[in-house]
């Protein structure tokens, strides 16, 4: 341990990584590794405002409300403006996409370049940043066509396509999760150097964990099959935990195992959360990580989108949990 306190012994940075695995692609551009910088990036000076949010009087709503017809928290918008500053100047970019934005930010169309097109959700569970809850940037990588006119068709794209998903959790301490399709790894950010270290590689999701994470105040409007599992999961010693922050939950999930569900109810008869930029990044985050996610009886990753925003219910988790689940809905 050196004066700082801080291990010196794990040097093995977000930025060699993804170097490492470009390495492994002849060819590559570097394009795409650029894009990656530029996400970390925008995470650490996310994670720098959201510690410093009460001090900055950043806290609360901005007194507007986005396209899903929710209040605008300060730090949406703060946090908005830090991925959209970090990602635009990319040339490798064709399309930006924010839950904060009912339409994409188009930076390049048709012939002008532009490969790849990223969406997120800047500041997931923003509204518990008062009460010093965690929260999260979730993102998404999507190949471009410059083909497709439209910028929102060319964004609703099935989850199977993704190249690339992850969300950086806003916590005790700041985590960076990504997947590229051969795996899940962790980075954790180590203040001391300013940089996002390798701590776990191919996280594995324990097969079975007798917990879920469900809002059980409107278990009354879910469907039949929804709280018939409620039902035998309380009469198998199953416990629950919920925290209202997607990036918190999933993570959790990650680590010790068991099954996220937000089912259809009467405020929200399709879901709550939004497929594009956060069903599908998770779901992705999980079946690389051996775990299961579906949107009714479809794996996430398999629903055709139709609207940048459209919503899905999910359920996601360890494969044995997610199936006793399904058991119920069938
Ligand atoms: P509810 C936060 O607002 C969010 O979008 C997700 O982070 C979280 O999983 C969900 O909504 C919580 O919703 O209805 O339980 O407050």
């Amino acid at each position: 341990m050196d004066q700082s306190g801080s291990s010196t012994s794990n040097l093995f940075s977000l930025q060699s990584h993804i170097l490492a695995e470009e390495s492994l692609h002849p060819g590559a551009s570097g394009d795409f590794s650029w894009i990656i910088s530029a996400i970390s990036l925008a995470g650490k000076a996310i994670a720098h405002r959201v510690r410093r949010a009460r001090l900055e009087n950043a806290l609360g709503d901005e007194g507007s409300t986005n396209v899903q017809g929710e209040s605008q928290q300060r730090m949406d918008l703060i946090a908005n403006d830090i991925l959209m500053r970090c990602l635009g100047t990319r040339a490798s970019i064709a399309v930006l996409a924010s839950e904060e934005d009912e339409e994409p930010t188009i930076l390049r169309r048709g012939n002008e370049g532009g490969k790849y097109c990223v969406l997120f959700d800047p500041l997931d569970g923003s509204s518990t940043l008062d009460t010093n809850g965690a929260v999260g940037t979730i993102f998404t990588i999507l190949r471009n066509d410059h083909l497709i006119e439209s910028a929102e068709r060319t964004v609703c794209q099935p989850g199977r396509k993704q190249i690339a998903a992850g969300y950086i959790l806003y916590g005790p301490s700041t985590a960076f999760v990504i997947t590229t399709g051969s795996g899940v790894d962790l980075f954790e950010l180590d203040p001391f150097i300013g940089s996002f270290i390798l701590v776990k590689r191919g996280m594995r999701i324990p097969q079975a964990k007798r917990i879920y994470s469900v809002n059980e105040a409107y278990s009354a409007s879910f469907p039949q099959g929804y709280q018939e599992y409620l039902k035998w999961a309380h009469a198998n010693q199953y416990s629950s935990r919920y925290i209202g922050s997607l990036c918190a939950d999933v993570h959790r999930i990650l680590i010790n195992g068991g099954v996220f569900l937000y089912p259809p109810t009467t405020s929200h008869p399709d879901g709550k959360l939004r497929l594009l930029y956060e069903a599908n990044p998770m779901a992705m985050i999980l079946e690389q990580a051996g775990g299961m996610s579906l949107s009714g009886s479809t794996p996430t990753l398999d629903v055709q989108p139709k609207k940048l925003h459209e919503r899905v219910p999910l359920v996601l988790g360890s494969s044995d949990e997610v199936k006793a689940v399904m058991r119920h809905l069938t």
